[in-house]
């Protein structure tokens, strides 16, 4: 029977691996752009806001529901601080609302993307530490002084994505992209002190413990180097590797005129979209903003031109901090860009969550 069976299907082939969470999560992000949807995200959405905080008895808010009535598809967050065993991220968000926030958005169909500012181990700052200049990064790698506190703020960063599990037990995706804005001169582990090779021995190093060692099947791994003067081979010297990379980004964001913005970030789209589709990898627009949003019409004006004709899977927008009155890069209720906002969002390309989750 069994044979009769195999023949008449064409003989016997081994059933096809079960796709894991990060692969669906792929699949979800393909098909949107495969259906000229460009995701909008914002960065920690749902943990706080202009003038408003939901830990310490906050309640729940979204300044993207408050002005457009649905959530943003993509919700941001960041977890600067957690290497450190901190119980809040570096922008005051306790690291158990950020579980209980990523389960939510996911519950309700959208998509989670992570950062991470993590603290310089050499000096003990920040990120934006770069006073030790060069060879921080490598002090994380094999044979480096600071490997063993690498090895454990990786642990901690396993413990975190490993807790991230939705109502049935299963891992929860998430994007994920460590290592960012590489071609920049503010972090530690920036061109200007990193070498490409120390640079993709530490994109190595995280990718085979998170994957190797811990078996983590739940990240999308994004790659977001930039172009700067320091740097441009973000995406040539500096590529981590095929097998570890599942998306290519960039951050820009605005410090010019809208028009400087709108045509720089379609200078670097093209270049992004050559390489992704040679490499065969999702692409987008990582991070994104202009702060305070001094152009009312930024929305349809300079962000959706930026974007037109280009596959890009989603944008961030960068956070909208509750206690620094003038850092804010997405609207909230009496805005000035808040009508040009809705305009945006109406424009078919362009989904909240409602539009993610039926593209599931
Ligand atoms: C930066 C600023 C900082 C913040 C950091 C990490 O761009 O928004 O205030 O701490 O990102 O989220």
């Amino acid at each position: 029977m069994t044979v009769l069976l195999c023949a008449a299907l064409g003989g016997c082939a081994r059933p096809a691996a079960e796709p894991t969470p990060a692969d669906r999560l792929k699949t979800h992000l393909s098909r949107c752009v495969e259906q000229g949807k460009v995701l909008f995200g914002h960065q920690d959405d749902l943990f706080y806001g202009k003038n408003w905080h939901r830990w310490d008895g906050g309640g729940e808010h979204s300044d993207i529901r408050a002005v457009a009535g649905d959530y943003p598809a993509v919700l941001g967050v960041e977890l600067g601080g957690i290497e450190l065993g901190n119980e809040r991220s570096l922008d005051h968000v306790p690291f158990a609302l950020i579980r209980e926030g990523i389960a939510e958005h996911h519950r309700r169909g959208g998509i989670v993307v992570v950062s991470w500012h993590p603290a310089n181990p050499a000096s003990g700052g920040d990120s934006w530490d770069v006073t030790a200049g060069e060879g921080v990064a490598a002090s994380l790698l094999d044979g480096g002084a600071n490997r063993a506190k690498g090895r454990e703020w990786l642990r901690r960063l396993g413990d975190f994505f490993d807790s991230l599990r939705d109502d049935d037990g299963r891992r929860i995706p998430v994007v994920w992209r460590p290592w960012h804005e590489l071609a920049g001169n503010w972090f530690w582990w920036g061109a200007p002190y990193c070498t490409a090779d120390d640079y993709k021995a530490l994109w190595r190093t995280t990718y085979d413990y998170l994957v190797g060692e811990r078996g983590l099947d739940n990240l999308v791994w994004a790659v977001s180097p930039g172009f700067t003067e320091y740097c441009t081979t973000g995406y040539t010297d500096y590529w981590p590797g095929d097998d570890c990379v599942d998306l290519v980004g960039i951050d820009i964001y605005q410090y010019g005129t809208s028009a400087e913005f709108t045509d720089l970030t379609r200078r670097h789209l093209s270049q992004l979209a050559a390489v992704a589709a040679a490499r065969g990898k999702l692409l987008a627009l990582t991070e994104t903003g202009c702060e305070a949003l001094p152009d009312a019409r930024w929305w349809t004006g300079a962000l959706l031109p930026a974007l037109e004709g280009f596959p890009v899977a989603y944008v961030l927008t960068w956070r909208n901090a509750w206690d620094r009155p003038a850092h804010y890069y997405a609207p909230f209720e009496g805005e000035a860009s808040a009508d040009d906002f809705r305009a945006f969002v109406a424009d078919e390309r362009i989904a909240l969550l409602g539009e993610c989750n039926e593209l599931q």
